[in-house]
């Protein structure tokens, strides 16, 4: 009875020993998945990792490529041509550039400043250095200009892009949205323009289709200019259904900051909503001081918070052009006939004999002649 009980205590021992073992090894691989998945998620982000990296490293965020043949050249105005690129965009905008240096800027030197969220490798870097005759400066953009701000509900901004998909071109892209935010409102704050007054913005595979026989950063200082154009077209109502109410509900905000002889006439329709015209922004010659002041700032903020660059799909042009509208009177705009091609529009001068001499476009093809060109209107304000 008593050898029984003692194999029956035995046992029983041996069996809770088994439950504590397997309790424990439960345990091990419960905390060893917990450690796992700690390590998992404090590691971070390949887009962070670089963040961080570069946030180091002040050389890759401006990289400057000057031009010994340059050094002794004093150019007429304090002028750059503004890029936001890809890498992978390389070979559509050493095109541009070549045809950009060949139509004007083999005569002046004016300089470059290139700009990407991502860092430049160094082949981006030399063909732009061997296809531009200014100095090359590299820029990197911060990362808090590159993102969705803290303000913005993501749930509902990724629902609106899902719902928009590609009823609209890039409807469904956050990045061209980043993008379009940036280009609205952080461009000209970039150190790298500190020096300039004014900018040129080009594009990967734009094309220059004419000489351009003159300076027209010089004409824009001669003639105090502010903002120049080429192009000028009807948005997609489906990306700003908010931004004229929140433009209005601006000019309320800021009475003061809108000029008296404003041009937002051309922007009304006749039932006094937006009417869609804006000046395509992937061409730009204007101030940079423009940009930086306070009213055009204070404008930006005011979008910026409203949110619309993520919760609809605000775009660089349309902000830009309402700006012009509000801030300038008329005589500050200037309606640059340059022969310029962004897919799928262009503009290509009128004038027969300056056409045939100097430019590889056809005149009848000029978006000034499309129906949802808004340039006559504006010329005939
Ligand atoms: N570095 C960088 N540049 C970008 C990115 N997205 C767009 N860009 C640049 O921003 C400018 C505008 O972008 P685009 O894709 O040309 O936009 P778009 O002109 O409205 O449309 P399409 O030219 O018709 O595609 C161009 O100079 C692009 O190279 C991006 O994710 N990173
Ligand atoms: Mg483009």
């Amino acid at each position: 009875m008593q050898k029984l009980s003692a194999t029956t205590a035995r046992g029983v021992s041996a069996s809770k020993d088994k439950k504590q073992w397997r309790l424990l090894i439960c345990l091990v691989i419960l905390l060893a998945g917990m450690v796992a998945f700690a390590l998992n998620f404090a590691k971070p982000l390949p887009i962070e990792k670089t963040r961080h990296a570069l946030a180091s490293s002040p050389n890759q965020i401006r990289d400057s490529r000057l031009k010994p043949a340059n050094s002794n050249r004093v150019l007429p105005v304090r002028a750059a041509f503004v890029i936001l690129v890809r890498n992978s965009e390389l070979h559509e905008l050493r095109a541009t550039v070549r045809q950009l240096e060949d139509q004007f800027n083999s005569r002046y030197h004016y300089p470059y400043v290139f700009l990407n969220n991502e860092p430049f490798t160094e082949e981006f870097k030399q063909a732009m250095e061997w296809a531009a005759s200014g100095d090359c400066h590299f820029g990197l953009v911060p990362y808090h200009q590159w993102s969705m701000p803290p303000w913005i509900d993501r749930v509902r901004a990724k629902w609106a892009m899902t719902m928009m998909g590609d009823r609209v071109p890039y409807g469904d892209s956050e990045s061209y949205r980043r993008m379009c935010r940036f280009e609205s409102g952080f461009f000209f704050r970039h150190p790298l323009l500190d020096d300039f007054d004014y900018y040129w913005r080009v594009e990967p595979g734009v094309e220059f289709t004419c000489t351009i026989p003159y300076d027209p950063f010089q004409y824009m200082v001669d003639n105090k200019k502010v903002y120049g154009f080429t192009i000028s077209l009807r948005e997609f109502p489906a990306t700003v259904r908010t931004l004229w109410q929140t433009t209005n509900a601006f000019m309320a905000a800021y009475p003061d900051y809108i000029t008296p002889n404003n041009t937002l006439q051309w922007a009304t329709a006749a039932d006094g909503t937006y009417n869609m015209c804006h000046f395509w922004s992937n061409f730009e010659i204007a101030s940079l001081g423009f940009f930086r002041s306070p009213a055009y700032t204070a404008y930006f903020d005011f979008l910026d918070r409203a949110g619309g660059f993520f919760l609809e799909r605000w775009g660089d042009a349309p902000v830009h052009s309402l700006a012009v509208a509000m801030f300038l009177n008329k005589t500050q705009v200037h309606y640059f006939d340059i022969g310029y091609f962004h897919n799928p529009f262009q503009n290509c001068p009128n004038d027969p004999e300056f056409n045939e001499n100097y430019c590889f476009c056809h005149a009848n093809r000029s978006m000034i002649h499309n129906l949802d060109s808004c340039t006559k209107a504006w010329l005939n304000l």
